[in-house]
């Protein structure tokens, strides 16, 4: 039976950021408070009515509460099928990817990423369209305004389905079909990627290590590398998700994967180590002694592309977000294709991706992907590597300084201070925009100061435009730092301090990033007054 349930005072605080409506999972469990987004969806996104949605999520805790509700509204909308997975686990990639394959409307994922999970933690929805992609802003910014109107939800009442193992169920007129959320997307890879090359070199000395977090990413890494590429049993470490990550930080970084980053950074055991984090996006590539920044995966997998069968035949161009370093820009002139600079968040790529004006493209915040789905893909850059290892027979450090001394390399940080009070966050940001347009000209740094501004971008495909998407200081000599307000944190403000300079490939190639860039952490503290107005002696995460 189909009924509407009546809010009292619709909420107001239900606009999407960077990457969908994250909220601690107590927010989420406010009566009506999952329901009202929802209901804001199903009112919004094209094609409900006898349509087909994907529907999964990174398996923290609210998963299994959420896709309840959400089928039980689908079949009120008129759904006509919905295909979720066992026990709703779903990558973010391989949600992207069964979209495409089924023609779906859209999809719904349940995550907040890298954000801590469990009854304190963080809880998540991401909406994606027909292409697979999140939603444009256009779609996330209507969504946003029906909430903030809405008046009521409608739901049916039904059984709970069992997601348990795969099936085929009904909720009134609307088909439930829970399918193996892991063989799709691993089939895909199959058709990326050899196999076989990556099987023998696995079998040789090359002994590989990866650290699900207790996210999603497990039976998706235990299948391809345990599985079908052979490696031992054990390879996949923390290879069970859990609802609360075993209380870690599903963030795959330095500070946050710290025990693999111990593993290859300190020890001998392993020639090649990766994480991926809660939504399996995201991914850290190590290798003996070496992290390698994910501004630099993106152009060696760029410039090593013809390794891979899938893009043997060429990249039709690339794209980064702003803050990430140019190291790829180089890579896309000495091959001479195209390279675009997009805002933060996977959104902006979609149009290009679609528009096939670029093959691959990546983020400095460990993302990193193809035109083979619509999200970044966490799982897909571990098996790129692999594939170049395989191919070129040296280890990661090599590929490394090997790309250096072709290239240049491109010396690259992220300073985050988290969780500083909301107000203070803002006025320092204000203040140093304020400040921007005077300082062209001026010296920073030991260097003069090119262009200064917020940045906007002018989308090539739709000519949508997108304004105030960080402010960036760039100086004469092509180095930068950028500064933005993050777009995804649940507890008062995140600042992000992006730094980069380059060093021609006849340079100093093998400097520590930190110290290469010290000038300008130096210089950008003391204009923004960064220490003093958040209180805090250090960033806390640096990668
Ligand atoms: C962060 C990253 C951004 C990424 C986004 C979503 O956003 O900086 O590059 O696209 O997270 O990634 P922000 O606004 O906090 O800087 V995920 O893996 O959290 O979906
Ligand atoms: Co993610």
């Amino acid at each position: 039976t189909q009924r509407q349930v009546h809010l009292n005072t619709p909420f107001n605080d239900q606009k999407p950021g960077t990457s969908g409506l994250r909220k601690s999972s107590k927010q989420f469990e406010q009566t009506n408070y999952l329901e009202s987004f929802i209901e804001a969806i199903f009112q919004t996104l094209p094609g409900v009515e006898g349509g087909t949605l994907i529907l999964g999520g990174d398996g923290r805790y609210g998963n299994h509460r959420a896709i309840d509700v959400i089928l039980r509204m689908g079949a009120a909308h008129g759904l006509s099928r919905v295909i979720t997975t066992t026990n709703g686990i779903l990558s973010t990639p391989a949600a992207s990817h069964l979209i495409r394959a089924n023609k779906a409307i859209g999809g719904i994922i349940l995550s907040a990423s890298h954000n801590q999970g469990g009854p304190d933690g963080d809880f998540g929805v991401k909406v994606n369209g027909a292409n697979g992609g999140p939603a444009a802003e256009s779609l996330t910014n209507a969504i946003y305004a029906c909430s903030q109107a809405l008046e009521k939800y409608s739901l049916v009442d039904a059984d709970v389905i069992p997601l348990e193992t795969p099936g085929h169920h009904a909720i009134g007129g609307m088909t439930v079909d829970v399918i193996d959320g892991v063989e799709d997307y691993v089939e895909l890879m199959q058709k990326l990627f050899d196999f076989g090359r990556i099987k023998d070199l696995i079998k040789t000395d090359f002994p590989v290590v990866f650290d699900a977090m207790h996210a999603v990413t497990g039976p998706y890494a235990k299948r391809l590398l345990e599985g079908l590429l052979g490696a031992p049993t054990g390879t996949v470490r923390n290879g069970v998700p859990l609802e609360d990550f075993g209380g870690g930080h599903p963030d795959p970084n330095l500070t946050y994967a710290a025990e693999l980053a111990d593993l290859l950074l300190n020890g001998k055991a392993y020639s090649f180590g990766a994480a991926c984090d809660g939504d399996g996006d995201r991914n850290m590539i190590l290798g003996r002694g070496c992290f390698v920044n994910p501004s630099d995966s993106l152009a060696i997998l760029a410039a090593n592309a013809n390794v891979a069968p899938a893009y043997a035949d060429g990249l039709a161009g690339v794209a980064r977000s702003m803050p990430t370093s140019a190291a790829v820009d180089v890579v896309a002139k000495q091959l001479n294709i195209d390279c675009f600079e997009t805002p933060t968040g996977w959104k902006f790529f979609g149009n290009l991706l679609d528009a096939g004006r670029i093959t691959l493209c990546g983020e400095e915040s460990f993302g990193t992907g193809s035109n083979h789905v619509r999200e970044k893909d966490g799982l897909w850059a571990v098996l790129f590597w692999l594939q170049i290892l395989a191919e070129r027979r040296c280890s990661v450090a090599d590929v490394m300084t090997q790309h250096w001394s072709r290239f240049g390399r491109h010396y690259y940080s992220r300073h985050d201070y988290e969780a500083i009070a909301s107000e203070n966050a803002h006025g320092l940001y204000n203040r140093l925009e304020s400040m921007l347009p005077r300082l062209i000209g001026q010296p920073f740094a030991g260097r003069q100061v090119s262009q200064a501004d917020n940045f906007s971008y002018s989308d090539p495909v739709d000519g949508s435009e997108t304004q105030s998407q960080g402010l960036r200081i760039l100086l004469e000599d092509g180095s930068r730092v950028v500064v933005r307000l993050s777009g995804t944190g649940t507890k008062g403000a995140t600042l992000r301090v992006y730094l980069e300079c380059y060093e021609p490939s006849h340079g100093n190639l093998n400097q520590d990033p930190q110290h290469a860039l010290a000038d300008l952490i130096n210089g950008i503290d003391a204009l923004a007054e960064i220490q003093k107005r958040t209180g805090m002696q250090r960033p806390t995460v640096i990668t």
